[in-house]
């Protein structure tokens, strides 16, 4: 283990490589590497810089992210991109895309790239990414790019792990404002409107512009109250605009977090959303073992199975049950 953390610590490719595929896997195994790794990360004084890109699939993501890391590897920085891969019916071959699109990166020591797919398990796709990143800022990566599709709870989960989001849409048609999930539209700390090569990107600009007044004249928005005012910008991945741009206020959101104390705060807030997280993932995990050994619980499914009972009678049932002790 210690030769492990140490190769992790000097960012050997199979090191990271397996570490990821072991924090993947969970278990015990998994919680004393992550332990360690904790440990070594606190010790570190640079810190990283943890990015979520999210919006609709085929957006640009994958691409603004390879014009990111040109940008970032010429200003000498070390980057790791995790690309997550819902495996939702939007996005089929999304991960081998992805591979094609930031391959001229593979021979690049400084760069890492990564895709992780769903396990199909309770857990949701925050606690893989969020350990995922835990490695990597052990192994000394300035910067983590978090890629996901922002569609559905689990993927805008995936943002509690990132320092700055940056949410990604598109002139396009079918990209309209008002159909963009409006779960992404409250999370962005910088808006990109990417393929500005195609018309429609300074009406959409403006859009945006348009709800983040709205977005932001509520109170609950800390972040605009703190000071920063989110930028929208319009890129072009295809024809190698604004990634320079877009870098600048990345950075500048993330010097704004570190001059307000926000970046304490909100990595606060991805704590005790973990910490949530887990214990659901209990709780759903007890309440599974009852329902296949208690005599009570296994009463209730029969009464409900052969409509003797009502399915709220048995919910009322099993709620006062379970919460009696
Ligand atoms: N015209 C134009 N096309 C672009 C631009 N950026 C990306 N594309 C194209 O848009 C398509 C999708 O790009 P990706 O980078 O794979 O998009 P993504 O958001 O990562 O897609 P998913 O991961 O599948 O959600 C590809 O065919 C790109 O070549 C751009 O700035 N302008
Ligand atoms: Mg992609």
């Amino acid at each position: 283990m210690d030769e492990w953390v140490t190769e992790i610590a000097a960012s050997r490719r199979r090191a990271v490589a397996r570490a990821i595929t072991q924090v993947e896997e969970g278990g015990e195994p998994a919680r004393q590497l992550l332990a360690r790794l904790r440990e070594h990360a606190a010790a570190m004084d640079a810190p990283v810089h943890v990015i979520g890109l999210t919006g609709p699939p085929g957006a640009g993501k994958s691409s603004l992210s390879d014009q990111l890391i040109i940008h970032l590897r010429s200003l000498g920085k070390r980057v790791a991109v995790l690309a997550v891969d819902p495996s939702s019916p939007f996005t089929g071959g999304a991960v081998l895309g992805d591979r094609v699109r930031m391959n001229r990166h593979a021979t690049d020591p400084s760069v890492f790239i990564r895709s992780m797919g769903t396990r199909g398990d309770s857990g949701g796709l925050a606690k893989p990414v969020r350990d995922a990143a835990t490695v990597l800022t052990a192994a000394a990566f300035d910067v983590i790019l978090i890629e996901t599709v922002g569609v559905g709870q689990s993927e805008l989960d995936v943002m509690y792990v990132a320092d700055t989001v940056a949410v990604v849409l598109t002139p396009a048609g079918g990209d309209h404002i008002q159909t963009a999930k409006a779960g992404i539209m409250e999370i962005g700390d910088v808006f990109v409107v990417n393929k500005s090569d195609l018309p429609g990107a300074g009406r959409m600009a403006k859009d945006i512009q348009d709800m983040l007044r709205v977005r932001d004249g509520r109170a609950q928005f800390a972040e605009a109250a703190e000071g920063w005012s989110v930028p929208v910008l319009l890129t072009s991945a295809l024809a190698q605009e604004g990634a320079d741009l877009l870098w600048e206020a990345l950075h500048g959101h993330f010097e704004h977090l570190t001059q307000t104390g926000r970046l304490e705060w909100r990595r606060g807030r991805g704590r005790v959303r973990e910490m949530r997280e887990i214990l659901e993932r209990r709780v759903a995990d007890e309440l599974e073992r009852r329902w296949r050994h208690d005599a009570l619980w296994q009463d209730l499914q029969a009464r409900v199975q052969s409509d003797r009972l009502s399915v709220a009678g048995a919910v009322d049932a099993a709620a006062q049950n379970l919460l009696k002790d």
